[in-house]
C-alpha cells in the first residue's frame, strides 16, 4: 500500500460495527448458557455504566483524530526500533516480527516438521524433538502460546526465550544468538501445560540476579498418574506447577495444587510465582467450571518450596523420578509454613501480568468485568502470618469492561488491559484504581479506551515485562480480523494492531496481517539481541572438516556419505549406495559468507533441508528404490545455483 493511500482506506474506528460484533459474540455466550458469568453487562450486550468503571463514556480515542502513519513507517533499508518474538499457536512455531513495521522476519520451527530448513527431518532436530525407538518422531504437533525470554537484573539478557507446547505438555528453548530451537523437555504427569514464566532473580542467592529457573502450569487436571486409574473420578484430577532448570532444562520439582493452573508471572525479587485459575471447582464440564462466585490466583513461595524439597517432604507420581511436594489448601493452612496462597478473584480469571515497578500483579477477570491488583508486598506478609486472609492482599479491583484477559504496563504507572467481549484496549491508572478501592470517589481508574479489530486476547507493551518498560507501543493481537484485510478464504489471518501509547490518548497507527495464530508476543529493544551470522566448522562434532575428506563409508548395511557445500558445488559429484542400504548423508556448508545457506534436497526420499554456513546437518534414511536421485541444492545460493547438484546411483 502506498504511502498516500494509508490514510484513506485506514479505518481506524468504527464503532457502528464493533457494536454489531460485541452483541454477537455476547449472543453466542448466551447461546451457551453463559451470560450468567458476565456480571455487569445489560441485555444489549453494551457495557453498563459500572462495567466502564465511570470512564469517558465519549467514543473510542482515535476517533476523528488525525494519525500521521507515515511516522510510523519504516522506510526502505531502514531497521525497526524492536523485535517482536511471537508465538505461533497450533502451528508449533515462534516468530520473529520487527516493530513498528510489522515485517514478518524468521518462522523458528520448534514443535513442527518444516521443510524450509528441515526441521524434524535432519538426525539433529530429530534429537532434539525427541524420537521413538525406530528414529521416528515422538511428537510432530504442537500449540506454542507463551514466549518469555530470560532476564538479567529485571530485564532481557538476551540468551534464550521460553516456549510452550500446550497439546503435549513440553517445554522448549530457543536460542536467541542463533533463533534456533536447541532444547525441549516433556513435563510428566500433567496436561494443557499453557502459561509459562521465567524467574528474574533467585528466591534466597542474591547474588543471583538472572534466571536460573522456568515455572510452568498445568490447565487440565489429570488423574496421577494417568495410567487409566480412576478414569471418570474427577474428585481425583489434578494439576501440577512444575519448575524447569533454565539452563540443564531438568525438571526439579513439581507442586500438586487444588483446582487448575492457567498463565504464570513472576516476582521481580525471585520470591514469587503466581497462577490464576479458572477452574477451583475441578469440574469438566464448562458449565461446572463456571459455579463459583470466585476462582483464585495462587502464589508459589519459591523458597519454602524448594527447602520442602531439600528436607525430602516430597512423593513420587508414577514412574517420574520428579519430586512432588503438596502445595494444596489443607496441607497449608498455617501462612508461616504454607507453600501456596491462594488468593480469591473473580469468577473464571485469565492473564496474570506483573507490574514493571515489581510492586503488582494484575489478574483480569475474564467473565468478571473487572482487573484484581494483587501486591507482591502484601503476599509475602500474608506467608509471614501478618495478614488474616489471603484475599487482604488485593489492593484495587476496578471495574474496566467486558472480557478483560491480558494487561501490559508501561512506564508511567497505567495498565492496558485488553477486553476481549468489548473489542477494546482500556487503560487504567494503577494508583487511582488503588485509591477507588480504598474508597475515594474522585479517583478515576479508567482513562482512556480504544477500539481494536477485533476480539483481542493478548496485548504487550514495548518492554512491558521488564522494569525497563518505555511505555511507546502496545501491541494488540486480536483473534478475529473479519473484514480488515482482503479476503483469502475461510481461514482469516488475525490482525496485529499497533497502538502508540506514548500520549495521553491512544492512537491505532497500523494494522499488521499476522499468520494464524499468534498467541503471545514480547516486544524486545533491538539492541538487547545479539545475534550471529555465520557459525564456525568447529562447533559441530560430525562436521566434514575439509572438503577433501569427502567420502562414502560403508558398514555392513550402513552407509555414511560425507559431503560439503561450497557454491555452486557439493562435495562429491555423484556416489553411489546399494538398494536395502542405511545412507546417513553429513553435509557441512564450507561457504563462510553471511546468508551463503544453500539447500540439500534428494527426490523420493523426502530429504530437504538447509545449511547455514560453517553448520553441520545429517540426515538418515532407507535407500529403497533403485535408480538415479539428484540431489540439488534448494535454497538460492549463487549464478549456477540450477547446476549445484550431484547424483545419488541406487543399484538395484
Ligand atoms: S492464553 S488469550 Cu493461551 Cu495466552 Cu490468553
Ligand atoms: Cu547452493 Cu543453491
Ligand atoms: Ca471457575
Amino acid at each position: 500500500m502506498s504511502k498516500n493511500e494509508a490514510p484513506a482506506s485506514a479505518t481506524p474506528t468504527d464503532p457502528a460495527r464493533r457494536r454489531f460484533l460485541n452483541t454477537t459474540t455476547l449472543a453466542g455466550i448466551a447461546g451457551a448458557g453463559l451470560t450468567m458469568g458476565l456480571a455487569g453487562c445489560n441485555e444489549s450486550g453494551k457495557p453498563t455504566k459500572a462495567a466502564a468503571g465511570g470512564a469517558a463514556s465519549a467514543p473510542a480515542a482515535a476517533a476523528g483524530e488525525a494519525v500521521e502513519y507515515s511516522k510510523y513507517e519504516v522506510p526502505p533499508g531502514q531497521l525497526d526500533a524492536y523485535y517482536a518474538l511471537s508465538s505461533g499457536g497450533h502451528s508449533g512455531e515462534v516468530r520473529i516480527y520487527g516493530l513498528p513495521s510489522g515485517r514478518l522476519f524468521k518462522r523458528i520451527p520448534v514443535f513442527n516438521i518444516d521443510c524450509l530448513v528441515g526441521w524434524g527431518i535432519t538426525n539433529e532436530s530429530k534429537k532434539i524433538m525427541g524420537t521413538n525407538a525406530d528414529g521416528s518422531l515422538k511428537y510432530f504437533t504442537g500449540d506454542t502460546h507463551h514466549v518469555h525470554p530470560t532476564y538479567t537484573d529485571g530485564t532481557y539478557n538476551g540468551k534464550y526465550i521460553f516456549v510452550n507446547d500446550k497439546i503435549h505438555g513440553r517445554l522448549a528453548r530457543v536460542r536467541l544468538d542463533t533463533m534456533e530451537c536447541d532444547r525441549i523437555t516433556e513435563i510428566p504427569n500433567v496436561q494443557g501445560f499453557h502459561g509459562v514464566f521465567p524467574d528474574k532473580r533467585d528466591p534466597v542467592d542474591a547474588n543471583i540476579n538472572s534466571t536460573t529457573r522456568v515455572f510452568c502450569g498445568a490447565e487440565f487436571q489429570i488423574p496421577t498418574p494417568n495410567d487409566g486409574h480412576d478414569l471418570d473420578k474427577p474428585e481425583n484430577y489434578f494439576a501440577l506447577f512444575t519448575c524447569v532448570d533454565a539452563e540443564t532444562m531438568e525438571v526439579r520439582y513439581q507442586v500438586k495444587v487444588d483446582g487448575n493452573l492457567d498463565l504464570i508471572a513472576t516476582s521481580y525479587d525471585g520470591k514469587l510465582a503466581c497462577s490464576n485459575q479458572y477452574n477451583s471447582e475441578n469440574g469438566v464440564h464448562y458449565e461446572q467450571m463456571m459455579t463459583a462466585e470466585r476462582d483464585a490466583c495462587v502464589f508459589f513461595h519459591i523458597e519454602r518450596i524448594e527447602a520442602a524439597v531439600k528436607a525430602g517432604k516430597t512423593f513420587r507420581i508414577g514412574n517420574s523420578p520428579v519430586p512432588v511436594v503438596d502445595g494444596r489448601k489443607a496441607a497449608n493452612a498455617d501462612p508461616k509454613t504454607a507453600l501456596t496462597c491462594y488468593v480469591p478473584v473473580p469468577k473464571n480469571p485469565h492473564g496474570v501480568n506483573a507490574s514493571p515497578d515489581g510492586k503488582y500483579f494484575a489478574c483480569s477477570g475474564k467473565l468478571s468485568p473487572t482487573a484484581t491488583l494483587i501486591s507482591n508486598e502484601l503476599v509475602l506478609k500474608w506467608f509471614d502470618g501478618g495478614l488474616k486472609e489471603p484475599r487482604d492482599t488485593v489492593v484495587a479491583e476496578p471495574e474496566i469492561g467486558l472480557g478483560p484477559l491480558h494487561t501490559a504496563f508501561d512506564n508511567r504507572g497505567n495498565a492496558y488491559t485488553t477486553l476481549f467481549l468489548d473489542s477494546q484496549i482500556v487503560k487504567w491508572n494503577v494508583e487511582a484504581a488503588i485509591k477507588s478501592y480504598q474508597g475515594d470517589k474522585n479517583a478515576k481508574p479508567v482513562v482512556d479506551r480504544i477500539d481494536v479489530h477485533y476480539q483481542p486476547g493478548h496485548g504487550f507493551t514495548s518492554m512491558g515485562e521488564t522494569k525497563e518498560a518505555d511505555g511507546k507501543f502496545f501491541l494488540s493481537d486480536n483473534k478475529f480480523s473479519k473484514d480488515r484485510f482482503l479476503p483469502v478464504g475461510p481461514l482469516h489471518p488475525e490482525t496485529a494492531q499497533l497502538i502508540d501509547i506514548s500520549g495521553d490518548k491512544m492512537k491505532l497507527v497500523a494494522d499488521h496481517a499476522v499468520y494464524s495464530e499468534p498467541h503471545d508476543s514480547i516486544v524486545i529493544r533491538r539492541d538487547i539481541i545479539k545475534t550471529r551470522q555465520v557459525y564456525d566448522v568447529a562447533e559441530f562434532p560430525n562436521a566434514v572438516k575439509d572438503p577433501k575428506d569427502c567420502r562414502v563409508e560403508r558398514n555392513g548395511k550402513k552407509v555414511t556419505v560425507y559431503l560439503t557445500s561450497q557454491a555452486p558445488t557439493f562435495g562429491l559429484r555423484e556416489w553411489t549406495v546399494k538398494r536395502g542400504d542405511e545412507v546417513t548423508i553429513i553435509l557441512t556448508n564450507h561457504d563462510k559468507v553471511q546468508d551463503l545457506t544453500h539447500g540439500f534436497a534428494i527426490p523420493k526420499y523426502n530429504v530437504n533441508f538447509i545449511v547455514n554456513p560453517g553448520e553441520t546437518k545429517s540426515v538418515t534414511f532407507k535407500a529403497d528404490k533403485p535408480g538415479v536421485y539428484w540431489a540439488y541444492c534448494t535454497n538460492f545460493c549463487h549464478a549456477l545455483h540450477l547446476e549445484m547438484r550431484s547424483r545419488m546411483l541406487v543399484e538395484a
